[in-house]
Formats: structure tokens, sequence, C-alpha cells
């Protein structure tokens, strides 16, 4: 009993000491510890967790993926109905509401909060007794859906709050997904030929609404609490900002530009400030959003409908504007998809002029009816690269054409096909000088081997020189120094610095090696598995399809693409030559003991449905688990099939040893690979 008390207490210690490092790292952005020393913790929790599972709540930190997918969203009915908000959309606008507003508070003194109008997605998070019960969507104001499995993913919601907080609260706030993560995920789905995400609204709010938590889990979404919904049996503060104060030291995160103003004429100053500055911030934001500060105050002044008179969302002004779409070109990709963008008369943007803007796919293209010659309303939002909105339908002449994808590649005139299933057309030759290039500026691109120097102009020019074919000659061009320098715009001073780049390439972790490679559908994460997984590019391109399917995130898709890339002659030159150049493709792998499921020994008794026995058990040996065919003392889990025959069972049940079902063993294998 004494052993079982310290366990327990270890396993509330550890609880604290992650939540509290969370808490550093996703809400203060201010860590404390490595991640690796983060990992140990939580290593360690899991271990305690799974050895005594009687001890597991389902607010622990290891808890926040993992929770099974659905098949539709429950309804969750808002206590009190959650309020959209009025807009400005000029000064005189603001001023009408500021007018509006004093009247029926006039004589009484107030301030105002002005925050970030951030373009994500509204929620409400409940508490109950210090725990995250449910999260739900906005919904129609009334009623939403219950997305709780996903926010619990979210590491900037805390699972639990401090035992003085409310018996029971609900806060709200405003789920996005930052400028720098939108990215990534556009490029990631790039890579897979996935359509891509018109905007980081559109993402987080995709990413927020799958029915799979695992897959929301894996988007850097966050949050900022912007309001306090209700709160019993606790006083809470008189002023919004105070409620703010409160609510951050429950560990909640709180937007740090928010400010605190004591005139409109301020306000106005803010807004203005932001107007300029909008597009430094890592978030996108649409506007500020304006709160009268005293909460006896917006009581008295209530809501007309959904929309609170004291509050107003005082809009940025739009960065679209209209021009005309001359045509559409098509550039080539380094996995031969063939990319359409729009080719626009000049226009001015919000200061900014654009001549060209992604169209992202053909179904994208006929989805919104956009054809060559139409007038099209064009939008710049961030650091995203200009995007055609969509057509003006009313000044259409009838004389626009509606496009084709073509049926050749427009670079090198071989067939272009479009896989089933797939949003892109590819060109098949990848001999393709375009998609040679492109993949050479892949290769050497800053997530790639980082090659500082050789860039887009750089690559052009030393294909069309002949010095180099593929990435293998680079690591040949020390000894063409000469031909180097006499190349146009090539200072001797510039020469060095490449070649020294590129002798510095060689030491890059074997992740960015084959993420470099340019394999179909291999994103940077994938390459990071791949790599822990095998620790050599040998044992990568001689893996069969059966072993590469049995790590659990790969799927036929990645498999066959990663097969069929290390079976062409080409591709194996390149890569012995990378290798004779000195490059490594060799990393120390994690050691046995690490593993997450070391130490950890599993017998399967039965019939498995969801996959064959050898595949489950090549996973468990992958993740550092042992499995035998009889059940012993030393049997950590005992996982029972279908119509489980023999006496394994009964000999488990002697012993004491813990049963789990397939789907638990799933679940388990998926959250720790
Ligand atoms: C957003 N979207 O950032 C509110 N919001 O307050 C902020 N939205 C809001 N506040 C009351 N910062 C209703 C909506």
């Amino acid at each position: 009993m004494a052993k079982l008390n310290q366990v327990k207490q270890r396993i509330e210690k550890l609880r604290a000491e992650i939540n509290h490092h969370n808490y550093r790292y996703y809400v203060l952005d201010s860590p404390e510890i490595s991640d690796a020393e983060y990992d140990e913790l939580m290593r360690e929790l899991q271990k305690l967790e799974e050895e005594h599972p009687r001890f597991l709540t389902p607010d622990s930190p290891t808890q926040r993926v993992g929770a099974a997918p659905v098949e539709a969203f429950g309804v969750v009915e808002h206590p009190q109905p959650l309020l959209s908000l009025g807009n400005a959309f000029s000064q005189e606008e603001l001023a009408a509401w500021y007018k509006r507003t004093s009247k029926p508070i006039a004589g009484e003194k107030f301030d105002f909060t002005c925050e970030h109008k951030i373009d994500g997605l509204a929620v409400a998070l409940t508490y109950v007794d210090g725990r995250f019960t449910t999260g739900a969507t906005r919904g129609d104001g009334l009623r939403g859906e219950d997305i709780t499995q996903n926010l619990r993913t979210i590491r900037s919601i805390p699972l639990s709050v401090p035992r003085d907080a409310p018996a029971r609260f609900e806060v709200r706030g405003e789920v996005f997904l930052p400028k720098a993560g939108f990215e990534k995920l556009n490029r990631e789905r790039a890579e897979e030929g996935l359509p891509l995400f018109a905007n980081p609204r559109n993402a987080a709010a995709g990413s927020v609404r799958q029915l799979d938590p695992r897959i929301t889990a894996k988007r850097p979404l966050d949050i900022y609490i912007y309001m306090l919904g209700y709160a019993e049996g606790k006083a809470t503060p008189p002023t919004h900002w105070e409620t703010m104060e409160y609510l951050k030291s429950l560990g909640f995160k709180i937007n740090p530009n928010n400010e605190l103003l004591a005139s409109i004429d301020r306000v106005e100053k803010f807004y203005h400030t932001w107007v300029e500055r909008r597009e430094s911030l890592p978030y996108e934001a649409d506007g500020i959003v304006v709160k009268v500060n005293q909460l006896d105050l917006q009581e008295r002044l209530g809501s007309i409908g959904h929309e609170p008179r004291w509050a107003i969302a005082y809009k940025f002004p739009a960065i679209q504007g209209t021009t005309r779409l001359i045509d559409i070109g098509i550039s080539v990709g380094r996995t031969g998809t063939l990319n359409p963008y729009a080719i626009l008369e000049p226009v001015s943007v919000g200061g900014v002029t654009i001549k060209q803007a992604a169209l992202h796919n053909e179904d994208d293209i006929r989805r919104k009816d956009i054809r060559i010659g139409d007038t099209v309303v064009v939008q710049r939002a961030g650091e995203v690269i200009p995007q055609v909105v969509g057509p003006v339908v009313s000044k259409r002449s009838g004389r626009e054409k509606v496009f084709k994808m073509p049926k050749r590649c427009p670079v090198c005139g071989a067939e272009a096909i479009k896989p089933e299933g797939e949003a892109m057309s590819r060109c098949t030759n990848a001999a393709c000088p375009a998609q040679v290039q492109e993949r050479l500026e892949h290769f050497v691109s800053r997530v790639g081997m980082d090659i500082r120097g050789i860039g887009e102009s750089q690559s052009a020019m030393l294909l069309r020189e002949g010095l180099v074919k593929n990435a293998a000659d680079l690591y040949d061009l020390k000894d063409k120094r000469e031909q180097l320098v006499n190349l146009e715009r090539m200072a001797e001073k510039s020469v060095s610095n490449i070649l020294n780049a590129i002798e510095n390439s060689k030491r890059r972790p074997l992740s960015r090696v084959i993420f470099a490679l340019g394999i179909l559908h291999i994103g940077e994460e994938m390459a990071e598995i791949l790599a822990s997984h095998f620790g050599s590019m040998n044992r990568l391109a001689n893996a069969s399809r059966e072993k590469l399917l049995s790590i659990p995130t790969v799927g036929p898709k990645i498999a066959d693409s990663i097969v069929a890339f290390f079976r062409q002659e080409e591709n194996q030159k390149i890569i012995q030559r990378l290798k004779d150049a000195g490059v490594k493709l060799e990393e120390k792998k994690a050691k046995p003991e690490e593993l997450p499921l070391a130490g950890l020994e599993f017998v399967i008794t039965g019939r498995l449905e969801a996959s064959s026995r050898q595949e489950a058990e090549a996973k468990i040996k992958g993740l550092g688990g042992t499995t035998k065919d009889n059940v012993t003392r030393k049997t950590t889990y005992l996982v029972v099939g279908a119509d489980p025959g023999g006496t394994k069972l009964s000999h488990a049940q002697e012993l004491g040893i813990k049963q789990i079902k397939e789907e638990k063993l799933r679940r388990l294998l998926e959250r720790k690979a």
C-alpha cells in the first residue's frame, strides 16, 4: 500500500510539473527546460500510468490526444448565448457607435479595452470542479457542436485549473492557426498533393472540425481567451480588464497586445497603430474589438439580437482589389505538379502591386467559376501569396474563356496525368527541365540542405551552364572553381561562400537529407519519422512496402512512393554519390531503452481484426516493446482478439496480468508512435 501511495504521489508531482512546463511553453512562450527534459517527464508519467491504470484521469497531460474518431459531433446548448459583433468600417462608424453607447450610460465614468480581432473560430470552454469538461463551437449562438476532444489537443488550453477557481465557469475565445503554422500546413499539403487551404481561418476551422482528434492534434493550433461567459460559486472581478488578468492567473492564454484605454481618441490611435503593423503579427487579425470595460455597464447596455451594444469590431481596411485576369499560366513543381496561377493586369492592393496570384488547382478554378478574361477580386492576407477570391460575374462580357488543364506539360511536352483522387495534374517526365530545376532548388533550400548562396537564379544558371545536372553534382563543384568564377555575377567571394555552404551541408541530420531528396508525399514531418525509424538511408532504401506499412503513420500512398523512388536507378546513383562525397546518411538510432514501449512485454491471443498478428508485433517491436508467445509473470499486457482459444487468457487471469482489447492496443501504438 505504501508503495502505491508513493506511485500516486509521484504521478501527481509529474502532472503538476508537466502542466507547469506546458504553461511556460505554450501560454507564456518562455520555456524553462529543454524538449528532451520535457519528453523525459512525459515518458515517466506515461510509464507509471500504464503500469497503474487506476490512477489514470482524463485531465492527465498524457490524455490530450487519444480519443477515438467520432461519426458526427454532438450538440451543445449554450447556457448563455454566444455573441457575435457588429462592425464599424470607418472612423465615422466608430464615432456613431460611441455616441449610441454613451447615451444610455450618460454620466457614468467608463473606459475601453482594445483587442485584436482574430480571424479564427469562436469557442466556449466549460470547466467544472477544476476540470475542462466541454468545448463547443459558436454554432448559431444558442447551440454549437461538441468539439471537446479536439480542443483538448490544443496545448494552450488548460485541462485543469487551480482549486480556487469558480466551481463551474465558461470562458470564450478564438482558436486560430498562427501564420507560420498555416504556411507549414499548406507546404505539407502541397507535398502530399492535397488541395491547399485558402487562408488561416479556413485552415483553423477545418482543423478543429475534424472527426478524428488525432488529425487536429497534428495542427499547430493556438487560442486567445477574450471573455468570461459565466462563473458560479465565486465572485469575479467588476471589469473586463481585471477579468482577463484573473483568467490569466488561472492559466488561460490572453493576448499580450490587449490594451486598456481611457478615451475613444486613444482607441482610434490603437487602431491606426495596428493598421500599420498588422502584417508583423504572428496571427491573422482583421480588425480590433473595442469593449466597454465596466461589466455592470455592459449589463445595462445589453444586446440587440446576438450583437452586444457594449462592443464593436472596428475592421481593418480590406486588402482586396479588383482587376482583370489576363490569362492562367502553369508552373511545374518539383514532383511534376502542374500549378495554375493567375496572370493579372497589375493592380495596387493595400500599397503593393500584384501581377500574379495563386489559383490552387483545376477543381478550385471550376468551383469558383473563374474564367480567363474575367474581372476578379484579388486578396492579400499577411505574408501569404495573393489569391484570387472569385469572379465579378456582373462584369462579364460573354467573351470570357473557361480554363482547361493542358493534357501535356507546358515545359517539356510530356503527357500530364491526374491520378485518381488527387487534386493536381502531373507531368510524367522525371527529366522535365522544370522538375529538375525545382528539385535542385528544393534540395538547397533552407528547409532542405540549407545551402546558402544558391537560390532560384543560381540553380537555373548552374543547370544552364551544364555544371550540375542533379543534387549530387553540387558536391563536385569544388573541382570546378575556375568555371564558377567565370560565371556571370559570380565573384570570387560568392564562389567561396557557396563552396563552404556545400561543404557544411554534409553534416545535416538524416531527416533533412531524406526531405531534401524530394520524394513524392514526403514532407518534413514524415522525413523525421522515417529517419528516426530507420536510422540510415541504406535501411530506408532497402525497406519493403510491408516494412514501411508497419510504421503506424505510413499509409499505402507514402509506402508506394518511397519504394518507387528508391527503385529508380538514377536515384540510387545520386544517393551513392552523396555518400561518396561524405554526406552523412546515418544517424544514431534512439537507444532501445529510450523507445516509448521499452520494458513492456506483449502477448497476443485470438484473432486480430484491424491488422495481422505479424503487423501488430512488428509495430510493438518498432517502438521498443517485446512480444512473446506465452503469458508469464513478466507479461505487461495480454492483447485479447476475437475468439481467444487456448489457455493464455485463463493464465493471464490467474496471474492478474492486465488484458487489453485490440482497439486499445491500436490506440496505444498510435499514441506512442
Ligand atoms: C476575436 N475574434 O478576437 C471577441 N474577439 O467579444 C475578441 N472576439 C468577442 N473579442 C465578444 N478579441 C464577442 C466576441
